[in-house]
């Protein structure tokens, strides 16, 4: 596609989250397409490291003051919205996860209205912005209102955007946008001495990351660890942090497996970490889509999960790995022993696993985005 430079802003959590890391990554690829891009965040985003020419960051300031038992950070971060939307000509503002960047950028539209100034806005929903945290009547009145006052909405699956239309009442479409893995970046071969001191013996080695939030169900990760570890030689590493890790710890403990896990924390190089991994588990109660399952798949790791949200869009049941219900942990122990019992079936996944990742691949989905960006200017030019 030949689409025309623009000036985009983008705002996103700059944390270890799927919704930040696939923000990130869109910035960084439409800024080496010559995009100019200008992150909009109360932190340097972890995936946004070293010095890209088109890239510019502005932080989001939110100043105390003794009154304040809660800072008003979405008044900061409108704010700073038309701070830099003015200063920087930008053309258009892409928001990630719907709290409370939606209702940010809808105030930030408002005030630039005044100036003569028109804004577009997307809105792309991650999840749990919708399905968890949105959904909760605290927030869910502005929240169904910033998405219906977006000038375009993208989900990130179709089960996203079925649960969107299910819990609120939108007035618009919902494009659904897959998300995306860069297929090149995750082939790497494996450090050895890395994988000597994880498993010293030749142990397979089974991966879950996440942040450790009530929704993964780590505990069923330990429990099919428990399994797993009964029928053949095996190590577990997890990856991020978050509420539950103690309860995992608790659990490996009684279990007497905790000698075989370790927990590495939070870590940017997911891809020298997935590169020493036999099987990756994902055992949440719901995902929007599992970026987190893709980014394995793309370093040729099957997944062995369950079959909620929109896991079975990313996933090929029997190829890529296997899906189960919620909480059947005997189910995805047996799948995980049966994949990584046999040499020659565990090499005949991780080749499905990475040819579905190439569905995925950052070079098909970037160019869905620029055209949903044409579309929205195009449309302002008309109206
Ligand atoms: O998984 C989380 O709790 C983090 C969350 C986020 O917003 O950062 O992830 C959501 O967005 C990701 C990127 O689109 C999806 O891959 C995850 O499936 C989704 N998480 C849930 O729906 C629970």
């Amino acid at each position: 596609m030949n689409s025309s430079i623009m000036r985009i802003g983008i705002v996103c959590y700059p944390t270890f989250g799927g919704s930040g890391v696939l923000a990130t990554e869109l910035g960084k690829a439409l800024a080496q397409k010559g995009h100019q891009v200008h992150f909009i965040t109360y932190q340097q985003p972890v995936r946004l490291n070293g010095f890209i020419p088109n890239i510019f960051y502005h932080e989001v300031q939110v100043p105390t003051y003794p009154l304040f038992d809660y800072p008003p950070y979405e008044t900061a971060l409108a704010s700073t919205m038309v701070d830099v939307i003015k200063n920087n000509k930008l053309q258009l503002l892409h928001v990630h996860y719907a709290i409370p960047h939606a209702s940010a950028a809808y105030m930030a539209k408002c005030i630039l209205e005044k100036d003569g100034i028109h804004i577009p806005v997307i809105t792309t929903l991650h999840g749990t912005d919708i399905t968890l945290v949105g959904r909760d009547k605290t927030y869910a009145p502005v929240v169904a209102f910033s998405i219906n006052q977006s000038d375009a909405i993208t989900a990130v699956s179709q089960n996203l955007k079925d649960e969107t239309f299910k819990i609120f009442k939108i007035e618009k479409p919902i494009e659904v946008i897959y998300n995306f893995v860069d297929v090149n970046r995750f082939k790497r071969k494996p450090i050895d001495a890395f994988k000597k001191v994880i498993a010293p013996n030749g142990e397979k080695i089974l991966l879950h990351a996440s942040n450790f939030r009530r929704v993964k169900r780590v505990q069923d990760v330990v429990k099919i660890f428990h399994q797993v570890s009964q029928k053949l030689a095996c190590k577990l590493l997890f990856v991020g942090d978050g509420p539950e890790r103690v309860v995992a710890e608790q659990l490996s403990r009684e279990l007497g497996v905790c000698d075989n896990i370790r927990f590495v924390g939070k870590q940017e190089q997911m891809e020298d970490i997935l590169a020493i991994a036999d099987l990756f588990l994902l055992t949440s109660e719901y995902e929007s889509f599992g970026l987190v399952a893709l980014e394995a798949m793309a370093a040729g790791v099957p997944v062995v999960s369950t079959n909620a949200g929109g896991l079975p869009e990313v996933m090929i049941q029997g190829e890529t790995g296997y899906m189960s219900n919620v909480g059947d942990v005997a189910s995805m122990s047996a799948h995980a022993i049966e994949i990584l019992q046999d040499d020659n079936k565990h090499e005949y996944f991780k080749q499905a696993a990475l040819k579905q990742a190439h569905n995925f691949d950052i070079n098909n989905i970037i160019p869905l985005y620029e055209k949903l960006y044409d579309d929205v200017l195009s449309k302002e030019l008309v109206s």
